[in-house]
């Protein structure tokens, strides 16, 4: 137990996986930046965590500016960052990558990679001259495997993945970690998010599952935090028992037989 002597930075903590480890890092004394958009979840987060010390930011992590001026601007007893938890992410879409909206793919490349980077790089310098820190980034299993619809969310995610490494192909010569959390089907706000706010499609995703939970995320978040200081914790797959890998996928043509509607010929 530490009792606020060690800071953490969560992006996305208004929900979900964010709030959640908000919650479990509170109860072991850390002192929490909480950063989201929706500023009367902040207000309420912080609230319920009093009288644990927390810094709300109010702040969308695409804004490059306003990263850099949220991190000059934080108030003494925040200013050494030792985790960054770079959470905040979304999925748009499961449409096929010929049906897709442009602007949601933008929306996910400048959230779940931009701001992700934008957060790493300006937070980075000062653990590398205190020789010690913890990034800890928000992957996921559609950054490994390919599913129908994840088409650009899953690049997102792949590319958080060969990130992750290369930051530690960087830091080896420092203390500061980094880890890649690699989860799979959860509940949370996330297929709300996904399907544009339809709750009844989102609430299907986890229809007759046992999914994990934003408390599970927490746990190993916490987790890899916690082991000791010379060990680094590269990356954590984790899915619910209920949960798989697909086979590949092959699709074949009703009739295939010479001459036949799905035969080209020139
Ligand atoms: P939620 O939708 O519940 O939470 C997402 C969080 O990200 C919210 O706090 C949201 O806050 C924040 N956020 C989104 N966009 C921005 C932005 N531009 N600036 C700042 N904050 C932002 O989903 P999860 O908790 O499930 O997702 C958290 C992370 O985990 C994401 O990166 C997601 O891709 C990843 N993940 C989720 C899985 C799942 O099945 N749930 C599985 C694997 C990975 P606000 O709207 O207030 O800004
Ligand atoms: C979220 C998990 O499988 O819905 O990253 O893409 S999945």
């Amino acid at each position: 137990m530490n009792y606020y002597t060690r800071t953490i930075l969560i992006t996305g903590a208004t929900s979900g996986f964010g709030r959640a480890c908000a919650q479990r890092f509170a109860r072991e004394g850390w002192r929490l930046i909480i950063i989201g958009r929706r500023q009367e979840r902040l207000e309420e987060l912080a609230a319920q965590l009093a009288p644990v010390p927390v810094h709300a930011v109010q702040l969308d992590v695409r804004d490059r500016d306003r990263v850099r001026e949220m991190l000059h601007a934080l108030p003494e007893g925040f200013r050494e960052i030792e985790v960054l938890l770079n959470n905040a992410g979304l999925a748009l879409g499961l449409e096929g990558a010929h049906q897709a909206d442009l602007d949601d793919w933008e929306t996910m490349i400048d959230t779940n990679i931009r701001g992700l980077c934008y957060l790493t790089r300006m937070v980075l310098p000062a653990m590398v001259e205190r020789d010690r820190g913890h990034i800890i980034n928000m992957g996921s299993v559609a950054g490994i495997y390919p599913y129908p619809g994840a088409n650009v969310y899953g690049g997102t995610k792949a590319f958080v993945r060969q990130f992750s490494r290369n930051l530690i192909a960087d830091l080896v010569a420092s203390r500061v970690r980094v880890t890649n959390i690699e989860p799979g089907l959860a509940e949370s706000e996330f297929s709300v998010v996904r399907f544009h706010g339809d709750r009844q499609r989102a609430g299907q995703v986890y229809q007759g599952t046992e999914p994990l939970t934003p408390a599970d995320i927490a746990e190993i978040v916490h987790w890899v935090t916690s082991v000791p200081p010379h060990v680094n914790i590269n990356c954590v797959e984790v899915m619910p028992v209920c949960q798989g890998c697909a086979p590949f996928a092959i699709h074949r043509r009703r009739d295939t037989g010479p001459g036949g509607p799905d035969r080209t010929t020139p």
